[in-house]
């Protein structure tokens, strides 16, 4: 592969890159934007599969999931965002404790992990999340609970008048264990300004997950990608998770999301090409060499996508779903009913050359196929 990728290319740059990424060195900031603006999708799916294989494998994992998206009302305006809506707006929902406990109690028995994820709702504060989390638990011991995006730790935090730390000692204490990566977005001051005001900052962001990791909850973190960043603004945002990530080693995954383009404000800006996603999860495999699983969330790219993308450095699909999720295709996405089954995952990523693993959401093997 070394010779392949020597011969294919004739940038010095772009070799000294591959013969660094090689060695098993780290690739610089600029070189990671280099990557972006020079390199084609046949040098970067080179490098990226193979850290992906030296890493991983062949192995592809997912686990056996669903979402919980207790409300779309939400305080904020993300201008990307097609999913919420202010109180009293048509459209809204709010799922009362009693209706999510029921959705849970129905469950299969092999579900291994309950997502809730939801807008940030003006009403609902730590009692609430606490009440929830606890009686979740009670219902489904043996499912990790992974939920609550840092913004709405956030809210839910300051409004209770409570100190980060114990804060997140309450949710734990309640059965708070894994924290998903949204509301990440895209950390450069200036355009996160622009595109979601209201929201917390890079610096919160980031805050907050090294408080959650050194109170040992493992989190994932993402990049809304595709709008009006610049390749500098994407590694500007790799890098500072980068770093968190040489301080904490908390973030299991990290997952690139696309923004898409229907039903909000910023329906304007045209979405951008497979190409541009193929390098994003590319240069993010390379880019991130101390954050161990890339996952490709299907709901928002598309079976298809997903299964071209484990040859760009993604080696996890999340989960099956079970049609559980509002958020992408309210935003445009071709499934409106995301749902996979097992063996429809199995026969994916068989396809695609590499091996399917069920997981948990510690990456613990459940089932190789
Ligand atoms: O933070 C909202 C994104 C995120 C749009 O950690 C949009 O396992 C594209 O983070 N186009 C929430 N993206 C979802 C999320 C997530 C999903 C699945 C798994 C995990 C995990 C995390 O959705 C938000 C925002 O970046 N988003 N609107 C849009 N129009
Ligand atoms: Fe609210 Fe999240 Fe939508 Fe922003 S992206 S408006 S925080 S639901």
């Amino acid at each position: 592969m070394q010779d392949f990728i020597t011969r294919h290319t004739s940038s010095k740059e772009l070799k000294t890159i591959a013969g660094n990424v090689f060695s098993g060195q780290r690739i610089s900031c600029e070189e990671g934007i280099l990557l972006f603006e020079k390199a084609d999708i046949g040098f970067l799916g080179c490098l990226a599969d193979y850290i992906c294989e030296k890493q991983n494998g062949k192995q592809v994992f997912f686990n056996k999931n669903i979402h919980i998206e207790p409300t779309n009302i939400c305080i904020n305006k993300c201008r990307f965002c097609s999913y919420s809506r202010e109180k009293g707006q048509n459209g809204g929902w709010e799922m009362s404790e009693k209706e999510m406990l029921e959705k849970v109690k129905t469950l299969p028995g092999d579900i291994t992990e309950i997502h809730i994820v939801g807008g940030i709702h003006p009403d609902r504060k730590m009692d609430f999340y606490t009440s929830l989390l606890s009686k979740v638990k009670a219902l489904k011991p043996h499912a990790c609970i992974k939920a609550f995006t840092a913004p709405e730790i956030d809210y839910m935090i300051v409004h209770s008048n409570m100190s980060l730390q114990e804060g997140i000692a309450e949710l734990k204490k309640s059965g708070l264990e894994m924290v998903p990566g949204g509301g990440a977005e895209i950390f450069d001051e200036s355009l996160r300004a622009e595109i979601c005001p209201e929201k917390i900052n890079a610096q919160r962001w980031l805050e907050i997950h090294e408080m959650l990791h050194k109170n040992g909850i493992q989190t994932n973190a993402t990049i809304l990608y595709g709008h009006k960043e610049t390749y500098a603004q994407r590694i500007d945002h790799l890098n500072r998770l980068r770093l968190l990530q040489d301080k904490t080693s908390g973030f299991n995954a990290f997952i690139p999301l696309k923004f898409k383009n229907q039903n909000n404000p910023m329906q304007h800006i045209k979405e951008v090409s497979i190409i541009e996603d193929i390098k994003m999860y590319a240069v993010a495999r390379i880019f991130l060499d101390n954050v161990p699983h890339i996952k490709a969330y299907w709901p928002a790219v598309g079976k298809e996508f997903a299964q071209l993308s484990l040859s760009f450095g993604v080696d996890d699909l999340d989960g099956t779903i079970n049609n559980s999720t509002k958020i992408y295709s309210m935003a445009g996405a071709k499934d409106t009913d995301p749902s996979m089954t097992e063996e429809e995952m199995r026969e994916l990523i068989i396809q695609a050359g590499k091996e399917p693993v069920q997981r948990d959401s510690y990456y613990k093997i459940i089932k190789r196929y």
